[in-house]
């Protein structure tokens, strides 16, 4: 089976998502091939070009043309295109205008998977500068439908025109060189260069998201193969990957449901049921719904709220939801969100604040009055009726994932406590039935040693805790054949978790699986289709 894992630029500001696949390429060889792995095992990390700041070698030249040509063996199934014009620029490619740029701060991006067929093409930056200062920044990251990428900068191989004339542009600097420093929009390429996995792992590109879908924030595999995946601002899409037969697609869901932090498919006899967990950012109200394809033909025909989430939660609200193999819907959410109505509860509803010592409110005003449970998580039946209540005091867990049907979470730390006695690292808590992790507001959360709380399984340590998967044998690698991967989105990493039972609990390991810099990830699924 593949994973498929989802990496965007920022979790709170929409930017261009990338799509990879991790294979086992042992019994998949032929695949693995054809696909070329963007990285193959350790320390064999295929280079990606940087782009460089050009301008002409004649000294105050305030317009200019660039070019660059290029040969394409095979069309483009992805071309993405960044441009950054010190001061605007018209762009042209094959002769043709493309876009004009007008602020290098805000570097211009551009779809050209239709216009880049086989064949010759060239670039051509049209540029003008204002003050002293000049430059232009470029870079085309094209893959063909065998998954083999051409990558064209801006460098010493570019062209300046004038008339009849041809000179070679000059090198200022490379990205990230002052007094531009670094553009967010070109960094996204360089994450193929460094996403590093364990000997026998491989990494393939599957899609690269247009940054008008926005930052993909949850993930789920289909039966027929494809993707469900929820933008955090913005409805619903289906992600096809590539086949022999069509390269890949991204279509929205025509249905009123967007903004979810949790997809989770449910096969309910014939029926298609996928169960979203709304985190609103204004597409639909906070809640947990439910999309219907009865007949199973592939598209879903309805939507329904299950239940609604008073709004409050914003970045700590509604999270992760998946269907246990009790066949009860779990749903897990963060400290700002108010509970919703239980018919029953695990956790004995007492919960206070319990001082002994007086309380020292987040000078930053962070979660400043905000009372117990804290974060919570909660399951009910497949139609939403009745919620119970399991285990609350988490801070701001953002997914879960099953060992033995019990539930195992990735919680946030709050990183600017560090150095402070309450300072609790991001940490693997196994939510046991009717327990409270003991998150209180300010300095009041519970050390890890209080009686009436329960010990983390891990301490992670500095993290920003995003998906969860339990791997349950989609690795034929017998290490991680079982192990749990609970990715991080500000150190870029995943780490396998090995977990087995322990008296009436578990024990845990842990090792670095995935990383990559940049490689903000937010959720992964196991693909269906094998
Ligand atoms: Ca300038
Ligand atoms: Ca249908
Ligand atoms: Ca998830």
């Amino acid at each position: 089976m593949a994973i498929a894992i989802v990496a965007v630029g920022t979790l709170l500001l929409g930017i261009v998502a990338v799509w990879t696949v991790l294979k086992k390429p042992a019994s998949q060889a032929v695949q693995t091939q054809a696909s070329m792995p963007i990285v193959a095992p350790r320390a064999a990390r295929v280079p990606v070009q940087r782009p460089q700041w050009i301008w002409t070698s004649e000294p105050n030249t305030q317009e200019a043309i660039f070019t660059r040509a290029f040969v394409l063996e095979q069309a483009a199934e992805v071309a993405a295109l960044v441009v950054s014009v010190d001061n605007e620029a018209t762009i042209l490619l094959d002769g043709v205008e493309i876009a004009k740029s007008t602020k290098w701060e805000e570097p211009v991006e551009v779809n050209l998977a239709a216009q880049l067929g086989a064949g010759e093409h060239a670039l051509e930056i049209r540029a003008k500068n204002e003050g002293a200062i000049a430059g232009v920044l470029v870079d085309l990251m094209i893959r063909d439908a065998l998954g083999r990428t051409t990558q064209i900068v801006s460098d010493g191989s570019w062209l300046v025109v004038r008339g009849a004339e041809r000179n070679a542009a000059r090198v200022l600097a490379a990205h990230g060189a002052m007094p531009w420093g670094v553009l967010a929009a070109f960094d996204a390429h360089a994450v193929e260069s460094t996403i590093v996995v364990p000997e026998g792992f491989s990494v393939e590109l599957v899609m690269q998201v247009q940054r008008s879908v926005g930052s993909i924030v949850a993930l789920e595999s289909l039966p027929d193969g494809s993707l469900i995946a929820s933008p955090q601002h913005g409805k619903l899409v289906r992600i096809f990957p590539a086949s022999a037969a069509a390269p890949s697609r991204i279509e929205t869901i025509d249905l009123p449901i967007g903004d979810a932090q949790g997809l989770a498919f449910f096969q309910r006899g014939n029926a298609r049921h996928v169960y979203a967990s709304v985190n609103s950012t204004g597409t639909v109200p906070s809640g947990l719904y439910r999309l219907r394809d009865e007949e199973a033909d592939g598209t879903f025909e309805s939507v329904e709220l299950l239940r609604a989430i008073e709004e409050g939660g914003g970045e700590h609200g509604p999270h992760g939801v998946a269907v246990g193999k009790d066949g009860m819907v779990y749903l897990i959410c963060g400290n700002h969100t108010p509970t919703v109505k239980f018919a029953s509860s695990r956790v004995p509803q007492f919960w206070d604040e319990d001082f002994v010592l007086p309380r020292m409110w987040d000078p930053g005003g962070h979660a400043v009055g905000l009372l117990a449970p804290g974060g919570w998580l909660t399951r009910t039946d497949l139609d939403g009726e009745k919620f119970e209540l399991l285990s609350i005091g988490m801070r701001n867990a953002y997914d879960f994932a099953f060992v033995d049907g019990e539930v195992v979470t990735f919680d946030s730390d709050m990183e600017w406590e560090m150095g402070t006695s309450w300072y609790r690292p991001a940490r693997i808590l196994h939510l046991a039935s009717g327990a409270d992790y003991g998150w209180r507001s300010g300095s009041s959360k519970f050390p890890t040693w209080y009686p009436d709380t329960n010990p983390e399984l891990l301490d992670i340590g500095p993290a920003s805790p995003t998906g969860m998967l339990a791997c349950d044998g989609c690795f034929t690698n017998p290490k991680y054949a079982h192990a749990m991967l609970a990715l991080d989105w500000t150190y870029g990493t995943i780490h396998a978790l090995f977990i087995e039972p322990e008296g009436a609990g578990f024990k845990a390991t842990r090792e670095e699986f995935l990383s990559g810099k940049p490689l903000p990830l937010t959720d992964a699924c196991i693909a269906r289709d094998g």
